[in-house]
C-alpha cells in the first residue's frame, strides 16, 4: 500500500462491519478485498480499508499504520481514559459520530438483587470488560466498589461466584433478560465514530481527508432527510413551516393560473412520517410529495 494512499481500519468481522463498509460505498468509493480478507483495495479513490478486530482499531490509529478509524465511543472512551491515566493526550481524535452502532454500557443486577440506588454498589464486585469507564463513573459518584476485569462472557460473571453485578454493553437487552439480569444504571450511551491519527499527513492525502469527511458528514446529513414538495395557500405557510422540522427557508414557486395558492419546497432535515402529512393536510396543504434525499453537500 503506497504511503499517499489513505487507511481506513474498520472492524473486520462484527456489529460495525456492514454499516461501515456501507457507510465508505455511499462515499463513492468501489473496492475489491485482497486474497487474505484483511484489505479492501480501493479502486476509484486513494483509499484502502484494513479490515481489523475494533479493539485494535484505536492502536493501529495511534501507532500511524492508518490515518482514520471506525470503533464505538464504548471502545474509544476506554482508551482515552487509559491515555489519561498516563498523563498523556489519546494519540487520536474524534472526528464525528457516526449513525450506527448503537448501544449503551450499563449496570445490570441479578433479578433477586435488592437495587435501590447507587448506594447499593458500595463494596460490590462489578464484573466489566470497561474498567476505566466503570471506575470514572463510580468515582464521580464517591463510590467504590471492586471492578473484575474481564474480557468477555461478562454476563455470566455473577452466576459463576465471580461479581455480584455486571458493567456490560447492551442494546436489545435480550442477553441480560436471558441471563436473568435487570438493567438499573447507564454508564455511557455509546455508537460508531470516526477517529484520526494526529499526525501530520502530506497534503495531496490531508486533501483526499477533507474530501472524504465531507461527504462522510453529507450521507450522515441525508439519512434521515427528505425533499418535501406541496401545494397551499399562501396565508398558511407559516403553519406549515412550522410543521416541517430544519426547513426555515423552503422555497417558494409561483403557480400557474393561481394567486393565491404557492408551490412550497423544502429539504427535511428529519423523517417526515404519515401523521405529518396529515398535519400539512389540515393546515391547508395539497398535492404533498415526500421524496428520498440522494447526496448532499452543504
Ligand atoms: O472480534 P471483535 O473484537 O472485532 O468484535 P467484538 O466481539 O469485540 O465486538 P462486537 O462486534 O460485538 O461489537 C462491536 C461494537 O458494536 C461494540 O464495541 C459497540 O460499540 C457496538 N455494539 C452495539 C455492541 C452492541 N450493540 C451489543 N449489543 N457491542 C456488543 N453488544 C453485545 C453485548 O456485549 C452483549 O453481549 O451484545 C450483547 C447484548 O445485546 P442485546 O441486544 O442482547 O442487548
Ligand atoms: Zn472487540
Amino acid at each position: 500500500m503506497s504511503p499517499e494512499r489513505i487507511k481506513l481500519a474498520i472492524q473486520k468481522s462484527g456489529r460495525l462491519t456492514d454499516q461501515s463498509l456501507e457507510l465508505v460505498t455511499r462515499c463513492g468509493l468501489k473496492y475489491s478485498r485482497g486474497k487474505d480478507q484483511l484489505v479492501c483495495y480501493g479502486e476509484n479513490l486513494p483509499l484502502d480499508i484494513l479490515l481489523v478486530r475494533d479493539d485494535d482499531i484505536p492502536g493501529l490509529v495511534q501507532d500511524d499504520v492508518c490515518d482514520l478509524g471506525i470503533v464505538g465511543l464504548n471502545v474509544i472512551e476506554e482508551k482515552r481514559l487509559e491515555f489519561a491515566a498516563r498523563a498523556t493526550a489519546p494519540p487520536f481524535e474524534q472526528v464525528m459520530t457516526l449513525d450506527f452502532g448503537r448501544c449503551r454500557l450499563a449496570l445490570a443486577v441479578p433479578e433477586e438483587f435488592d437495587y435501590g440506588g447507587p448506594a447499593a454498589l458500595r463494596g460490590r464486585r462489578i464484573a466489566t470488560s470497561y474498567p476505566r469507564i466503570l471506575g470514572r463513573w463510580l468515582a464521580t459518584r464517591g463510590l467504590e466498589a471492586d471492578i473484575v476485569a474481564l474480557s468477555g462472557a461478562v454476563e455470566i460473571a455473577p452466576r459463576l461466584g465471580r461479581a455480584d453485578l455486571i458493567c456490560d454493553l447492551v442494546s436489545s437487552g435480550s442477553t441480560l433478560a436471558a441471563n436473568r439480569l435487570r438493567e438499573v444504571e447507564t454508564v455511557l450511551d455509546s455508537q460508531a465514530a470516526l477517529i484520526r491519527t494526529p499526525v501530520p499527513v502530506s497534503s495531496a492525502k490531508r486533501e483526499w481527508m477533507e474530501r472524504l469527511l465531507v461527504r462522510m458528514d453529507g450521507v450522515q446529513q441525508v439519512r434521515e432527510s427528505k425533499y418535501i414538495m406541496l401545494h397551499a395557500p399562501r396565508a398558511a405557510l407559516p403553519r406549515i413551516t412550522a410543521l416541517l422540522p430544519g426547513s426555515e427557508h423552503p422555497t417558494i414557486l409561483p403557480l400557474e393560473g393561481t394567486d393565491e395558492k404557492v408551490a412550497l419546497h423544502a429539504v427535511c432535515r428529519e423523517n417526515v412520517f404519515w401523521e405529518t402529512l396529515e398535519s400539512l393536510k389540515a393546515a391547508g396543504a395539497s398535492a404533498i410529495l415526500v421524496l428520498p434525499v440522494e447526496k448532499m453537500l452543504a
